[in-house]
């Protein structure tokens, strides 16, 4: 129910008023409006272990030296080539598309525990902001340099709210000293996994999370913790249920490179972060469709994130997926297997660290919750 009779409504809801101005139960049912980020008042993120522990180690060294600085123009520049072409064809599908403000993120910052020499970026709503239904619920993201990354959406979380959207925010974290490993090492292959943090306060990331109606599944990381977990758990309640990929990933940072839902009854897997023989039961049912191997696509002296952002594709509908344009192994697969593949160029976004799923914020798709089990 609005609030107001002057809010500002998006687009399509002026349209079809029926229709929740959010809502969105799973990765696949047609995408109406979704969110996409903004590359431009971005900084190289500050050096911590919690970013140390999610990317590669050929970046550590110039991401300490370029700790908290300005993105690079000409870096900027390329990512937003790029963007403006995946807008264009989200809008020429169909697709609203709506942008965080332009808040810049270069700024230091503290808390009355620490400070950090800048923020980040503002491009990937998929971390900030999870969608379950008609509620949209602000993660306690573990990153310091993330802690004020929401204030982009202000207006846009308002604006949803008033005209009906449930807006919820998780409970803020205090991200104290004694919530990180500090002694943190990359494991050796086939190793336990080592996490950066450790249960002492609640967080996640919304990526670490996929829906899939009434089940979601999601992978303790380095930013998503089982404190976090058990905190959506309780909060969605017996509504929905919520089960555990293990991801083999070493540096493990968001579930949409190790798994990811394409429409009822199959998904993407990475072979090397996920071992299918040892999923959750649920998804026994489930067809599960190994990714091929990735396009080595560094374009950027740094990297943020693992070479299976090539499966980090976004889905229109069951059939309609975007994927980067140089995978054409993965291209060529998604057809075989049935999928209409929508090639966009990307790579000069994946510094940002992400593709086309974390970039993005599906904010309403035409379905209603059910179970695919
Ligand atoms: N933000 C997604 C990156 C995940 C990965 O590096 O595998």
């Amino acid at each position: 129910m609005a609030i107001a009779e002057n809010d500002t409504r998006s687009q399509s809801e002026a349209n079809e008023a029926s229709q929740p101005v959010v809502c969105s139960y799973n990765e696949w049912d047609p995408l109406e409006e979704v969110i996409v980020g903004r590359v431009d008042g971005g900084a190289v993120p500050p050096w911590h272990v919690t970013l140390q522990a999610a990317t590669p180690q050929e970046s550590w060294e110039l991401l300490k030296l370029l700790s908290g600085k300005p993105a690079p123009d000409a870096m900027v520049q390329a990512a937003q080539r790029d963007q403006e072409e995946f807008v264009k064809i989200l809008e020429r599908e169909g697709v609203i598309v709506r942008r965080p403000d332009p808040v810049p993120q270069t700024a230091s910052f503290r808390s009355p525990d620490w400070e950090v020499e800048s923020g980040y970026n503002v491009a990937n709503p998929r971390d900030g902001l999870l969608v379950v239904g008609e509620e949209i619920i602000e993660t306690p993201m573990a990153w310091r340099s993330r802690y004020f990354e929401m204030n982009a959406y202000r207006s846009l979380l308002q604006e949803y709210f008033k005209a009906g959207a449930k807006w919820t925010a998780a409970p803020r974290p205090q991200l104290a000293d004694s919530l990180y490993n500090e002694d943190w090492e990359l494991p050796e292959k086939g190793a336990p996994l080592q996490f950066a943090i450790n249960e002492s306060e609640c967080c996640f990331d919304a990526a670490d999370f996929t829906r899939c109606g009434r089940d979601l599944f999601v992978t303790r990381s380095n930013v998503t913790n089982y404190f976090g977990i058990e905190w959506l758990r309780r909060h969605l309640g017996d509504e929905y249920n919520i089960h555990e990929i293990k991801t083999q990933s070493r540096q493990p940072m968001h579930i949409d490179t190790t798994f990811v839902p394409l429409c009822p009854g199959r998904a993407l897997y990475s072979p090397d972060f996920l071992d299918p023989s040892q999923v959750p039961e649920v998804l026994k049912s489930w067809e599960l469709l190994p990714a091929p191997r990735p396009v080595s696509t560094m374009v950027q002296m740094i990297d943020l994130s693992s070479a299976w952002l090539s499966m980090n594709v976004l889905m229109l509908d069951e059939k309609r997926v975007v994927c980067e344009a140089t995978q054409e192994p993965l291209i060529e697969k998604l057809r075989e297997w049935g999928f209409e593949p929508i090639p966009c160029p990307y790579t000069n976004h994946y510094v940002y660290g992400g593709a086309f799923h974390c970039s993005t914020l599906d904010i309403r798709r035409k379905g209603s919750l059910q179970s695919y089990f």
